[in-house]
């Protein structure tokens, strides 16, 4: 949501309509990655500190530096803090902001994937390998090459073949990419380098992950994410457009591409037909939440579908002190998504 409403939140009365509590309030978390893993829930979100660090444009003030891995027996059951994960500190090649991360498993390995700032400034995305679904993970000495931006999320299909969603506009970078190498002349600007509004909208990129998950086996691709005409979405679109929090999940055969609008605060999807895309815009999940930023991720537990997600409710609105929530999500018949509202009958 837009910040210049927080003021005027009665946070009792939005909590009180919340439809999901924070599920851990001892630290602050954001960004959650679930997945179900043999018949346990595992959540692998950001962790929010107030490092001290001033806000701006680029996300300076997300300073994070570690991660903790969290996880539930069943969906209605208390979230479990398994302590540290990884820290920044461990991790070569990497200086600081360990943004959103995602996990995944494959032969009885966990790898988890996480974005953060090299010593140039630059942000990559690193994996780090552990026995356990809870860690401690230990990372690689260097980040995935060809590697880029932020928010990466590992997609197993059904023919074991994994596939990493990832991309963010302004502090994630991205605009700075579309040569394919980093644009570092310019004086930093999150808008530097964004498209005119009548122009195409800057894409998410998917890769191929080679077989033992530590590097891309192909060239990372752009996404394109077309309105109902068949036309790519423009720039000034910012009510549709990719801005950030890439994840894929399947529904009846049928691959759906999820990711936030960023600066319009709305959790949105596009359908399409490989893991590739196209992918045809079909609407949203999530309207905004209390904080600037959205973020999730979908998972399927037993027979339902799970939206995880968060919001600032629990540092009553302080953009980059957040907290995980969850709530069912429900398809109609056509395949679409019913939109879900954070908070019931809750207007900011
Ligand atoms: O948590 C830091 C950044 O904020 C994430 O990488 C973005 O998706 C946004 O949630």
């Amino acid at each position: 949501m837009p910040e210049d409403k927080i003021d005027h939140i009665n946070f009792t009365k939005l909590n009180e309509n919340a439809i999901s509590p924070p599920l851990v309030d001892h630290i602050y978390t954001a960004d959650p990655s679930a997945h179900y893993f043999g018949d346990k829930i595992y959540i692998y979100p950001s962790h929010d500190i107030d490092a001290g660090d001033a806000f701006d444009d680029l996300g300076s003030h997300f300073a994070m530096e570690d991660y903790h891995v969290l996880s539930m027996d069943s969906i209605n059951s208390k979230a479990f803090d398994n302590g540290l994960a990884l820290h920044v500190r461990d991790v070569p090649w990497a200086e600081k902001q360990m943004w959103a991360p995602d996990a995944n498993e494959k032969d009885g390995k966990y790898y988890l994937f996480f974005p953060a700032k090299d010593y140039d400034g630059i942000f990559r995305i690193g994996v780090a390998v552990s026995d356990s679904p809870v860690g401690p993970f230990k990372p690689q000495p260097n980040p995935i090459k060809g590697s880029f931006s932020i928010d990466p999320a590992v997609f197993r299909d059904e023919d074991n073949a994994y596939f990493m969603y990832f991309g963010g506009l302004w502090g994630g970078q991205l605009q700075r990419w579309n040569n394919g190498e980093f644009n570092a002349k310019f004086p930093e600007s999150p808008t530097a380098f964004i498209p005119e509004d009548d122009a195409p909208a800057l894409l998410p990129y998917v890769a191929k992950m080679r077989d033992d998950l530590l590097e891309f086996d192909e060239t990372p691709r752009p996404i394109k994410i077309l309105d109902e005409s068949g036309n790519m979405l423009l720039a000034g679109d910012n009510q549709r457009r990719f801005f950030e929090a890439a994840w894929l999940h399947k529904h009846n055969g049928k691959y759906y591409f999820s990711y936030s609008t960023g600066d319009t605060h709305f959790i949105c999807y596009a359908i399409g037909d490989n893991p590739y895309g196209p992918f045809f815009y079909a609407g949203r999940i999530l309207n905004p939440v209390v904080g600037w930023t959205t973020h999730h991720s979908i998972c399927k537990i037993e027979n339902k579908t799970y939206l995880f997600y968060h919001d600032s409710s629990l540092s009553k609105g302080i953009t980059h002190l957040r907290c995980i929530k969850v709530a069912e999500i429900k398809y109609r018949d056509d395949g679409t998504i019913v939109t879900l509202d954070p908070y019931k009958d809750f207007h900011f």
